[in-house]
Order: structure tokens, then C-alpha cells, then sequence
């Protein structure tokens, strides 16, 4: 049954003509050739592949970046609502739509040379270059600064030793965003960024085995192993850890607008659920409980769908700060871990099958409430603009 979306408070009249459409059409998509067969992907542990060539054709792949480097040129809500619609689908597949324009098209684009623009975004854009984000290390999770990944100059380039941990797309990626130290291992301002192609010698990736979660995506260990690149590698513009955390920044927005998506599914699930399931000689959505279940999920999706437009809106202006996305993305991933919680809860023993949704969100989320910045470290970043005194140092 088509998607027919879940909107109380008539925020499309909030929408362009133009960010209704591409809504739609992800929409579309994502009804006809994601959520028949992402159970069972998810199920194998399998990234779908198949679907970047369309994905890309769709113009998903740094959609917010410009029509000058082949990407689709779209303001940020247009953007936020693919996401949206990606993650209702399954956020393996959102996470390879960010983890591709946000994490590795972004820097591209703000750190690189015109050359390196020129050479990569296209062909990103295209889907023929898969790309992936190599910040976190086995020691070094919500800690970025204390990294232990050396990059050394040499005369033609630079060696490159260490190893990355949990990251998405790590094997089927041809090039990589690895981020590491030039100077003293005390000194996170001398973090850069270097593209690295994954088919260079000394470079290897290893499938994450064992995941309960994000089961429909790629993620692996990187080794580094004194990997030599040309000095053209490295993204010129990088400066310090604040680079790689302006990349999370993108990520991040993409994620609090995804959560949405996930949500909107679970709910829908459990408002079709709660209509047929008879119990008692009654549809179980005319019990008090259940429907006092449905009434909080509703409230909750309709307060961060408000959140994510405005902080689109904000962000098109220029002036969105990366506090307002840290509320946001740990406001709607927590909303959506619980109405998928919630949906699974409601729909009794269906609701830890594959062939329902809300299983299968709800342990997605358990990621998505890890990576980029867990729950707890956008709490610490609120703490402090709210007091002004960091728990971090
Ligand atoms: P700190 O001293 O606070 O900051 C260093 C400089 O950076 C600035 N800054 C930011 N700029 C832009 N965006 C942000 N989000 C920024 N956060 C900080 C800051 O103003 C400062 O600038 P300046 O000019 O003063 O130098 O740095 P810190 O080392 O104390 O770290 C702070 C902390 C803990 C918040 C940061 O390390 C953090 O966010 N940690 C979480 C790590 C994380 O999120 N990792 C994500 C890895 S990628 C991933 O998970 C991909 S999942 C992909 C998918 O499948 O979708
Ligand atoms: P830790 O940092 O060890 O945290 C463990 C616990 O301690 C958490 O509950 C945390 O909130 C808490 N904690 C940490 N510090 C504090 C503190 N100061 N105060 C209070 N509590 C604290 N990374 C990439 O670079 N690229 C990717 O593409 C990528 N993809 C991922 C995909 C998946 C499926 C997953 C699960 C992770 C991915 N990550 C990726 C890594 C992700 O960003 C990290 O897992 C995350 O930043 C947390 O780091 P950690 O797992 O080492 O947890």
C-alpha cells in the first residue's frame, strides 16, 4: 500500500512546489523498490547495491551541493526530505545516501582543490565512485582529537599509518576520507584530510561481522598500513579537527530529518495494525491504551517534523549552528527509537518479524543513536551552550 504520509499539522503548505516534488518522487521510489525487498536484505546482512545506479539517477548523491560539480543543486529542506523518505525506507540506506554526499562529497567540495572537486564530485554524484568517512579509531569513538592515524610528508606525498574502525561503506568504497595527524600526537589542530583510494597499496578493509543492527549496510575496519599518496591526496583546505567536525555537522542534519522518516513508517505501521488486529471482539486501536500510544507518536513525529523545517530553513539562511543540529538529531533519534519501540510493542508477537518495519527501525536506530556523535556526547554539547562551561576538558 502506497505511502500516504503523516501530516497533522499541514506542513506541506510549508513546502515549495519544488520540495513537495522531490519529496514524492523519493517517496515514490522508496515505496516501489526499497520496502519490498529491505526485509530481506536486512535479514541476509546485505547492502542492496543495486540500487545506487537509480539512486544516483534520482539525483540523490550530494543533492544539496552545486549543479556545477553534476550534483542536483537543491536548497537544504528538499534535501532533508530525501532523507527522510531514504530512512523510512531503512536507515542502512539513508546512511549510504549521507555517508556519500555528506561525508565525502561535502569535504570535497569545502576543502578540495578545484581540480579535485572537478575529478571527484561528478563521478560521486553519478554513483560510479562509492566513497567513505574514516574519522572514528578503535580507542578513539567519541573522542575524535585523540587519534592516533599519522599522515608523515615525504618528498613526493605522504605516508599514511594507522587504522579506522565502524565504518559505513568501508568495503565496497573506491576512495576514502581519512583523516589524520601531521604534526605531534598532542596537537588535533594538525588533523587533515587525505583522499585515499581504497585499491592503493598498504590499504585494506574488513567487513564488521556479528551486527544485530544496520544489518542492511556496509561497515568495516580500515587498516592503513604505510600507504603512499601522491600530494595531490590530501584536501588542501582541511584545518585541524574542525573540518572533520564540520563534516559531522552535514551528517548530522541528514540524520535528524532522517529519524523522521523512520518514525513515519513505524506509525503508519501501527495505525494499519491497531485497525485490523482484532482481540477481545474489537480492533485493538479501540482500547484506551493503544490508542494513547498512537495519540504520544503522533504528537512526537509532528514536533520534529517542525524542527527539522525550521532548522532547514535555518540552515538555508546561513544560519544554522551545529548546537541546533546536535538538539535535533538527539531529540528525533530518540523520538524515533521510541515510537519504533512503541510500534513493535503494539503489534504483539507480528512485531518481531522482518516482513513488519518497526523490529527492524528499532534496532537500526540503537546506530544511528550511536554514530555520529552518541545521544550522551549531544547532550555534553548542549550542556555547554547552555552554561558555557565544557564537560569535556
Ligand atoms: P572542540 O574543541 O569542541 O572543537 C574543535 C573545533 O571545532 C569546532 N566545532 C565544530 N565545528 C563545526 N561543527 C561541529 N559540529 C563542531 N564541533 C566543534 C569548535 O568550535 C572548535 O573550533 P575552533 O575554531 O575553536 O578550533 O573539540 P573537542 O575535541 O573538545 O570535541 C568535542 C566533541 C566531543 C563534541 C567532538 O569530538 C564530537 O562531536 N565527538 C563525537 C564524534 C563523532 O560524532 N563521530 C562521528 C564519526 S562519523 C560517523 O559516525 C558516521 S555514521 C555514518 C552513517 O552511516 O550515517
Ligand atoms: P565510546 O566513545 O567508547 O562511548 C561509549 C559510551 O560512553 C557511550 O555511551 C558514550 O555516550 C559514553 N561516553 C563517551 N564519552 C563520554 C563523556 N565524555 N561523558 C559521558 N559519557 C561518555 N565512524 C566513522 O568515522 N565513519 C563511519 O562511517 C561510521 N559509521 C558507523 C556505522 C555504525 C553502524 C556504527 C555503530 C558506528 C559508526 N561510526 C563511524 C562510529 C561512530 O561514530 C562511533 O561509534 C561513535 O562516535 C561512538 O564511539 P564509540 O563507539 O567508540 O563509543
Amino acid at each position: 500500500m502506497a505511502f500516504q504520509g503523516v501530516d497533522f499539522y499541514d506542513i506541506d503548505s510549508l513546502l515549495s512546489e519544488e520540495e513537495r516534488a522531490v519529496r514524492d518522487t523519493v517517496r515514490r521510489w522508496v515505496d516501489e523498490k526499497v520496502i519490498p525487498i529491505i526485509g530481506d536484505y536486512y535479514v541476509r546482512g546485505e547492502f542492496p547495491l543495486h540500487l545506487v545506479p537509480e539512486m544516483a539517477e534520482l539525483g540523490l548523491f550530494g543533492a544539496n551541493l552545486p549543479e556545477e560539480y553534476g550534483c542536483a543543486g537543491l536548497n537544504n529542506v528538499a534535501y532533508g526530505l530525501i532523507m527522510q523518505e531514504l530512512e523510512r525506507g531503512d536507515s542502512g540506506v539513508r546512511s549510504f545516501a549521507s555517508v556519500q554526499g555528506a561525508l565525502v562529497m561535502y569535504p570535497i567540495y569545502a576543502f578540495g582543490s578545484e581540480e579535485q572537486k572537478r575529478y571527484w564530485l561528478p563521478r560521486m554524484a553519478r554513483g560510479e565512485v562509492i566513497g567513505c568517512f574514516g574519522l572514528t579509531e578503535p580507542d578513539y569513538g567519541s573522542n575524535p582529537a585523540g587519534m592516533i592515524t599519522t599522515a608523515r610528508k615525504t618528498e613526493s606525498g605522504w605516508v599514511i599509518n594507522g587504522s579506522k574502525m565502524w565504518i559505513t561503506n568501508g568495503s565496497t568504497a573506491q576512495v576514502a576520507v581519512i583523516w589524520a595527524k601531521t604534526g605531534a600526537l598532542d596537537d588535533p589542530k594538525s588533523i587533515r584530510g587525505f583522499l585515499v583510494p581504497t585499491d592503493t597499496k598498504g590499504f585494506s578493509a574488513r567487513d564488521q561481522k556479528g551486527k544485530l543492527s544496520l544489518r542492511a549496510s556496509d561497515t568495516s575496519e580500515l587498516v592503513l598500513e604505510d600507504v603512499c599518496v601522491s600530494s595531490d591526496a590530501l584536501l588542501p583546505k582541511t584545518e585541524g579537527l574542525k573540518s572533520a567536525l564540520m563534516c559531522l555537522t552535514q551528517a548530522r542534519y541528514g540524520i535528524a530529518w532522517g529519524a523522521v522518516g523512520a518514525a513515519m513508517a513505524c506509525y503508519e505501521e501501527a495505525v494499519r495494525y491497531a485497525k485490523t488486529r482484532v482481540m477481545f471482539g474489537r480492533p485493538i486501536g479501540g482500547f484506551q491504551l493503544q490508542q494513547a500510544r498512537l495519540a504520544d507518536m503522533l504528537t512526537e513525529i509532528t514536533k520534529a517534523q517542525l524542527l527539522c523545517l525550521q532548522l532547514g530553513r535555518l540552515k538555508d539562511r546561513g544560519a544554522m549552528t551545529p548546537e541546533q543540529v546536535s538538539l535535533a538529531k538527539r531529540n528525533n533519534v530518540n523520538m524515533a527509537t521510541e515510537v519504533a519501540r512503541e510500534t513493535r510493542r503494539l503489534l504483539g508477537a507480528q512485531g518481531i518479524l522482518a516482513e513488519y518495519q518497526a523490529m527492524r527501525h528499532l534496532a537500526n536506530l540503537e546506530s544511528v543513536y550511536t554514530y555520529e556523535g552518541t545521544h550522551d556526547i549531544h547532550t555534553l554539547i548542549l550542556g555547554e551552550a547552555i552554561t558555557g562551561l565544557s564537560a569535556f576538558t
